[in-house]
């Protein structure tokens, strides 16, 4: 009998607690009134939505005008580059970070130059490209003022069978690490298709931006083991130095097609020669392709966009490591190269970052395929305040969104012609 009187008055207590934590809630909801008709800039004391909680402590401000690392993307044609009347025989692609060395501006890209445009991996041979980044090299360009630039030749040849990278050097970034440069780039020993998109890094040292290029002519940053996420592809290799290190970011794909995954790891090391060691956490961002990053504050931001839940945000990791969502933006730049001043002076005070490099790829239709470089403006800068960037929505005409039209199968599908 006590029993069954002391479990109801815990059901009892229970109901009152709840009533009284309803009541206290409301009574505060109540007491504290409606919302202000000012949105506070600080976060209000006051019981909130979980959607209002989350603009106050997600993001760096509550309004994307008044966030740090929230952008619209302007892009500028370029000038210099000549394309073969876009016939698909000639591509540039992937650029690199862009540095400034002695007033001019340095930029590198993957470069093919093929008799035919891409004909697939079945198809391919030593003179016919796989894919769009297959057969190539390592070119770079030079430019005053960033918008009309001067191809000056290759940087990085494909080297003899079988050292890396003899079917294809791509996709490069630039370290400049005490008074020296490197490029990391991914090392092809089979055309790109053939399993997947399989490869390793590979590093080349000079002591000018203009070369000559030595090739360390060993697998920098390997692979994983079998069945571990990384085990295929090292993309995208993107060095930045931190607490006196260099830090590269690179993403794999991983699982099979349909469920193909692209996220993005992060190798740490003494010396840009290595050994690089792979961070435990990693996979660390999990959406993201060509992720570019710059040093802002005390932490460093991540452009996160194409693939992935999370595409279409710009983030940042206080830590280096654990990246959270500070924005959501839209047209970001794809393969974005940003000129990133502070990227290699182990900074703790990241100023960000207003241009830079990125591309268009298939710019005309997949038997010509091929891709171009193109300039980007923004404003991820503690350093400029340009209104014209932190606009809400970018303002499409009709013919974009006509441009996303209906497939033949989805009508049939929405008229129910589809015929099974
Ligand atoms: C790019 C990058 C890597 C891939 C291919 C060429 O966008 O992710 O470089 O290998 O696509």
């Amino acid at each position: 009998m006590l029993k069954k009187t002391l479990s109801l008055l815990g059901v009892v207590a229970c109901m009152l607690s709840c009533q009284t934590s309803k009541t206290e809630q409301s009574t505060t909801t109540e007491s504290k009134g409606a919302f202000p008709f000012i949105l506070p800039e600080k976060k209000p004391d006051r019981p909130m939505s979980a959607a209002m909680e989350r603009i106050y402590t997600d993001y760096e401000a509550p309004q994307p005008h008044n966030n740090e690392l929230f952008s619209q993307f302007k892009y500028t044609q370029l000038k210099g580059f000549d394309y073969h009347n876009n016939d698909g025989t000639i591509s540039r692609r992937d650029p690199s970070k862009i540095i400034k060395h002695n007033g001019k501006y340095y930029v590198w890209y993957t470069y093919r130059n093929t008799p035919t445009p891409p004909q697939g991996a079945a198809k391919s041979n030593d003179t016919i490209p796989s894919s769009d980044w297959d057969l190539a090299e390592i070119w770079y360009a030079t430019s005053t003022d960033g918008f009309t630039w001067e191809e000056q030749g290759v940087a990085i040849k494909r080297p003899e069978k079988p050292l890396v990278g003899w079917r294809s050097v791509t996709t490069t970034d630039i370290l400049e690490w005490e008074g020296k440069y490197y490029l990391y780039y991914q090392g092809f020993m089979e055309a790109s298709g053939k399993r997947g998109d399989d490869c390793p890094v590979a590093v080349s040292w000079a002591d000018s931006p203009e070369g000559p290029w030595t090739p360390y002519n060993k697998i920098v940053i390997p692979n994983g083991a079998p069945g571990e996420w990384d085990q295929y592809s090292i993309h995208d290799p993107y060095p930045l130095v931190h607490n006196g290190k260099v830090y590269i970011y690179y993403k794999s794909d991983f699982g099979e097609k349909p469920d193909l995954v692209r996220m993005q790891g992060l190798a740490i090391a003494d010396n840009p020669l290595g050994p690089f060691k792979k961070h435990p956490l990693n996979p660390l961002i999990t959406s993201g392709h060509e992720t570019s990053l710059f040093p802002f504050k005390e932490g460093v931001a991540a452009l996160v966009y194409k693939d992935g839940p999370e595409h279409n945000t710009i983030q940042y990791a206080k830590d280096w490591v654990n990246f959270e969502i500070a924005s959501i933006t839209e047209m970001m730049p794809y393969a974005a190269a940003p000129y990133v001043p502070d990227a290699f002076t182990n900074t703790k005070d990241g100023r960000g970052i207003t241009w830079g490099m990125a591309h268009f790829i298939n710019v005309t239709n997949w038997n010509t395929f091929h891709s171009m470089l193109v300039r980007f403006d923004c404003d991820l800068s503690r350093d400029i305040h340009d209104p014209e960037m932190k606009q809400h929505r970018v303002n499409h005409k009709p013919d974009v969104y006509y441009r996303q039209g209906l497939s033949k199968k989805q009508k049939e599908r929405i008229l129910g012609t589809h015929k099974h």
